[in-house]
């Protein structure tokens, strides 16, 4: 089972509205330092965010109650003069989870109304996580060829390729930064990873390596995820013949 946790900022349009036409410099500067704020707020309690659009996190939240929720609220809530909306859900697929979330707010099934707290929780029983850490094999040779524009627009349309597919899996990929991606992974998303791997290689001439980690807990999952990448890495660079996808488990 997978929990999401999914944060946004609450009525931000028309707040931003209360700035002026000079405010895209303000909101800059609130959006990183909230991100930090969470990133910093979750991964205290085993948690990793994945930033979207900026105005809204996905938390793999898996092992929260609601009581987390609620103090990682009031603790926001003293440093920022806006407020967020989280919405919760879970489910065998991380997809599922997504819906469910959705739904939890539309419909508005209140879990804590003062802290606006949506959804519903599974908190800590049957609690599994897979997380694929996705990067680009040797990135740095195609700076010799591409401008960093270029290389920017080169990522964009991977992360939409990869984000399709995966989505058609039922899983969630996120762009960390650089040449990564994360997505949050079914089952069928990691046995078809090798024919995406096989996809780009044949379409878009990119060589990518696939970290593939399970866990508890999305901290836990994504470090191994990350371990495995790194293991590829290692046997790359150690001269043998290196496998693409690489799995651990805990
Ligand atoms: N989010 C995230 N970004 C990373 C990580 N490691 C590296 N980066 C970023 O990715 C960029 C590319 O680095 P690498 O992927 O190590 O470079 P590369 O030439 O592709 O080397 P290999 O991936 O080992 O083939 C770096 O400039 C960083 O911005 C990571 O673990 N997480
Ligand atoms: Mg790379």
């Amino acid at each position: 089972m997978i929990q999401l946790s999914i944060l946004k900022i609450s009525a931000y349009g028309p707040w931003t509205l209360t700035l002026g036409s000079d405010r895209e410099h303000e909101l800059q500067m609130l959006q990183a330092s909230l991100y930090k704020e969470v990133q910093k707020l979750f991964s205290e309690k085993n948690c990793l965010v994945f930033p979207n659009r900026a105005d809204e996190f996905f938390v793999v939240s898996n092992g929260l109650e609601l009581y987390d929720h609620i103090q990682i609220q009031k603790a926001l809530e003293k440093l920022f003069d806006i407020r967020l909306t989280i919405s919760i859900g879970y489910g065998e697929s991380p997809f599922e989870a997504n819906l469910k979330a959705y739904e939890g707010k539309k419909n508005e099934t209140i879990l804590n109304k003062e802290h606006n707290i949506f959804g519903f929780v599974n908190g800590k029983s049957d609690s599994k996580v897979s997380i694929m850490h996705l990067d680009v094999d040797d990135l740095t040779s195609r700076r010799q060829i591409n401008s960093p524009y270029e290389i920017s627009s080169i990522i964009f349309e991977l992360y939409s390729k990869m984000s399709k597919f995966f989505l058609e899996k039922n899983s969630l990929t996120f762009f960390m930064g650089g040449d990564n991606f994360m997505v949050i992974a079914s089952d069928d998303a990691k046995n078809s990873v090798q024919n995406f791997i096989d996809m780009i290689k044949s379409d878009d001439k990119i060589s990518l390596n696939c970290g593939i980690g399970n866990g508890y807990t999305s901290r836990e999952a994504v470090k191994l995820a990350t371990q495995s990448l790194d293991t590829i890495r290692k046997i790359r660079d150690s001269g043998k013949e290196k496998p693409e996808v690489y799995e651990l488990s805990c």
